[in-house]
């Protein structure tokens, strides 16, 4: 009797604290990202009110289902009352339809809405005034129900709708490097989200949050397992446990994608070789797409790392990319799916001239020469710069360059280079930047947006890609600010020319408060946190200055490694007389890469962005700036400037304190701590590595490195994240 008593009163008390603490505790840690549907207040709460009187949804399908099923959650969450479902139309109400579910006739659509598109309308339907939302698919319905969510959410006015929007790229992917056994290559927010060792008998109701968060911002695919991959992923119980994974993902028009292993057909079909233009290899890759296509009729395709880092390609058995890419598409045309070959390699060594040796040239020199031999379902994935996802790198000069073939852009959401999971470095201005930079292949305005959008060489296949920063830990991206950048990511996706700012903006609405007071000091930090990392990392064009392997932390001294390029000396070429690569024709003549008129510009110094100046040019140390200062103390100045902005968003974010929720507040304050004395360590570090080869002093007002050069040297991170 004792024992169900205490029992008893264990189980009410367990009750009463999860009741007393549970939703506080969950409410703001971070598992909702963007999709908090807080309460509104004011006049924001009476326009919902007003417009979200009852909810009618007339198609039946699964992303219907889920369009609806998140209208009732986001507006149940926002009025605080529920959100209720009818037939009959009424003032108020929220209507869903797609032409074809429809019993009368809608509306007509005001523009062509593609397969994904969407309106959103203030109309009168049989007399009454709805908010109707129409689309060709029911993805569409999806699409359009997430921004009326954000409409709403943002405080936008409910009662005079008229928009639309389709997407201008066609495939909006995700990139996991995830791999089978959990771990995440470049991943800071811990493990993989995928728990393949208990798919596909149990789906973890966290596949479908993901699913509602990527639906939201319009991302349509997600590769699931690391390009450097195994071959164990297309066997078939993976098979199998990416099926299940489809089968969470599909209504909420999310296909999947596998990252295939080249050597394959030899790992696990036991063929002698992998050769391409084998036919033994041709019927193994045939059957394989069957295979997959039988467990997951929607299958995107295949995502491809090859003759890169060690991967095997086609390239081993002397054929090139296309020949690879085009058997592989062989397979998947029957299907309808697409290959997606990256072009991101650097295998070739050195050349025999070391004046002209430049790892920034290697895709092109690869790629270039093959435009217009690949078959019309492959893509091929460029990375956003040359090198390697830096904190600035000049746009890649395969965009524009490759006009017989789509280019998708690869960027990286998760930080490698950025400062990992702790640096508040927001990524909106660099998706921009890179975007609206002008190849000038057509004449001006031939932006790398335009590119790929299609629009130059109306191109049908259009895409990006960009590297998930997604892990298991609760808040999904290892920090709130980590976030942004998978929304921005998303937005800029769906519309390339999207603005960062504007962006930034929408994504602190939803994830704190639209209060304007807490929205526009968090926008403005997060607008130049990039370049402030930026200015104590790599200023004035440097690159690839980080630790080696895990690239935490600044090592530009190390050039003992195996490989040229595998050194930060390399990329910086530091000197008694300067510092910078010269790219130029007396250099390595990568500037030849880029469309006329932009090559003329970086070929000298006065027509080179003074933010671009060491990516392409070596310049002397007095070299005088547009301030009139000299190269060096300017160098100084960026990274004095650097460690300041973050001493400045610490002040700004301990402003916000009364208006943040706490364990998103402290967080948020204990990164930033970490930031600014990494930030110091980047550019103390950096500073005294350069001082001892510049041989300068340091410009008045700048403090002397709090150590010497050996103490920085002799940091070693051996369990430094995200090794993969
Ligand atoms: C998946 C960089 C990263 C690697 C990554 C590679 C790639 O080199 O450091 O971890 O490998 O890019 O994009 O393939």
């Amino acid at each position: 009797m004792l024992a169900r008593l205490c029992c008893w009163l264990l189980t009410l008390f367990a009750m009463f604290t999860s009741l007393a603490l549970a939703p506080a505790a969950r409410a703001e840690d971070g598992y909702q990202a963007w999709l908090r549907y807080a309460h509104l207040q004011g006049t924001a709460l009476q326009d919902a009110s007003a417009h979200a009187t009852a909810l009618i949804v007339m198609d039946k399908g699964p992303s219907a289902k889920a369009a609806q099923a998140e209208l009732q959650r986001g507006f149940a969450g926002m009025m605080g009352k529920p959100l209720p479902l009818a037939t009959a139309l009424r003032d108020g109400a929220i209507v869903l339809a797609t032409p074809g579910a429809s019993p009368r006739p809608l509306p007509a659509s005001p523009a062509d809405l593609g397969d994904e598109g969407y309106a959103i309308r203030t109309v009168t339907m049989a007399g009454k005034t709805v908010t109707l939302i129409t689309a060709n698919h029911e993805i569409g319905l999806l699409y359009g129900a997430f921004d009326l969510l954000r409409l709403a959410a943002t405080g936008a006015d409910l009662a005079h709708l008229d928009q639309r929007s389709t997407p201008k790229l066609k495939l909006r992917l995700l990139n996991h490097w995830d791999n089978l056994d959990g771990t995440v290559e470049r991943g800071y927010a811990g493990f993989s989200i995928w728990d393949w060792w208990h798919l596909p008998d149990w789906k973890d109701p966290r596949y479908s949050d993901y699913a509602r968060l990527n639906a939201s911002i319009g991302i349509n695919g997600t590769v699931l397992n690391n390009v450097n991959a195994k071959a164990d992923s297309l066997t078939a119980p993976y098979i199998a446990k990416a099926a299940a994974l489809a089968s969470v993902l599909r209504p909420y028009g999310i296909k999947v994608y596998l990252s295939a292993k080249w050597s394959a057909p030899i790992e696990i079909g036991h063929l002698k070789d992998a050769d391409p233009l084998d036919p033994q290899v041709a019927a193994w890759w045939a059957a394989k797409a069957n295979e997959i296509y039988a467990a997951i009729p929607d299958f995107g395709g295949f995502l491809v790392k090859a003759n890169s880092e060690g991967q095997p390609g086609p390239q081993d058995y002397h054929r090139t990319h296309a020949d690879g890419a085009n058997m592989l598409a062989a397979a998947l045309k029957p299907h309808g799916g697409v290959v997606i070959w990256r072009a991101f390699v650097y295998a070739a060594g050195a050349q025999k001239d070391p004046r002209l040796d430049d790892r920034a040239k290697q895709a092109y020199d690869d790629f270039k020469p093959l435009d217009g031999q690949f078959a019309d379902n492959v893509m091929v994935q460029v990375k956003n710069g040359a090198i390697d996802f830096q904190p600035r790198e000049p746009f890649h000069p395969l965009f524009g360059a490759m006009p017989k073939t789509p280019l998708m852009m690869e960027f990286q959401i998760t930080k490698e280079y950025l400062g990992q999971s702790t640096h508040l470095t927001y990524l909106g201005p660099l998706f921009e930047e890179t975007l609206r930079s002008d190849t000038m292949v057509n004449g001006p305005g031939s932006t790398v947006a335009k590119v790929i959008e299609g629009k130059l060489d109306n191109h049908k296949l259009t895409g990006m890609a960009g590297i998930a920063n997604i892990g298991t830990d609760r808040n999904w991206s290892g920090s709130t600010f980590n976030q942004a950048d998978w929304y921005a990511y998303g937005r800029f996706a769906w519309n390339p020319e999207s603005s960062a700012q504007t962006v930034a903006r929408e994504w602190a609405d939803q994830t704190f408060t639209t209060d304007p007071r807490v929205v526009a000091p968090i926008v403005s930090m997060m607008m130049g946190s990039r370049e402030a990392a930026v200015d104590y990392m790599t200023p004035l064009g440097l690159a690839h200055l980080m630790g080696t392997g895990h690239h935490y932390g600044p090592a530009p001294w190390v050039s003992d490694l195996g490989r040229p390029e595998w050194n930060p000396a390399y990329y910086h070429k530091a000197d008694a007389q300067g510092i910078g690569f010269d790219r130029t024709m007396s250099g390595s003549e990568a500037i030849a890469q880029y469309a006329p008129p932009v090559a003329k510009a970086l070929s000298s110094l006065a027509t080179t962005p003074e933010r671009e100046w060491l990516w392409f040019h070596h310049v002397g140390w007095d070299q005088k700036m547009a301030s009139g200062e000299t190269l060096w103390d300017a160098m100084v100045h960026h990274y004095d400037h650097g460690v300041a902005y973050v001493a400045a968003m610490q002040t700004t974010w301990n402003s916000l304190r009364p208006s943040i929720d706490q364990q998103r507040f402290d967080q948020t304050q204990t990164y930033l701590a970490i930031q600014h004395r990494e930030a110091q360590w980047w550019r103390d570090a950096s500073i005294a590595y350069f001082q001892s080869i510049s041989k300068r002093p340091l410009p008045a007002g700048s403090a002397a490195p709090e150590h010497r050069l050996d103490w920085y040297k002799a940091l070693t991170f051996p369990y430094a994240p995200g090794r993969g």
